[in-house]
């Protein structure tokens, strides 16, 4: 007689509880994006004053985000959440990502920490 085995309903289970923490590891705004997205609009906060430009960003799903830096001095686009991070983006430059997951998501600039913003992924 066959010994039963649990291993074929505990590995569904355990896939099933770490799918969501899988999912957490991607960005919610993908800044490593290396190819120009096909789909989506491109939306643009405007980086000028010691300001982002608008303060609150809506966006679609798929969306890119482009932050431009029109200021004299370096800035970066930093979730407060520690969801992603634009790096370092030195004036005149911009660099883009794309919105991958929907939610609320409060940015500063890690530099400036006073700068503040909210991309809404939706
Ligand atoms: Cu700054």
């Amino acid at each position: 007689m066959r010994r039963f085995s649990a291993w074929p309903v505990l590995i569904p289970v355990i896939l099933l509880l770490i799918a969501p923490v899988w999912a957490m590891r991607i960005p919610a705004i993908d800044f490593d994006v290396k190819v120009t997205p096909r789909a989506g609009v491109v939306q643009t906060i405007n980086i000028q004053n010691f300001a982002f430009n608008p303060q609150t960003l809506v966006v679609n799903l798929n969306d890119t985000v482009r932050a431009i830096n029109n200021d004299g001095v370096p800035h970066t686009v930093t979730s407060d959440q520690g969801l992603f991070d634009s790096g370092t983006i030195r004036p005149g430059k911009s660099k883009q990502a794309v919105a991958k997951r929907r939610g609320t998501y409060p940015y500063h600039c890690s530099i400036h920490p006073f700068m503040k913003g909210t991309i809404i992924v939706q």
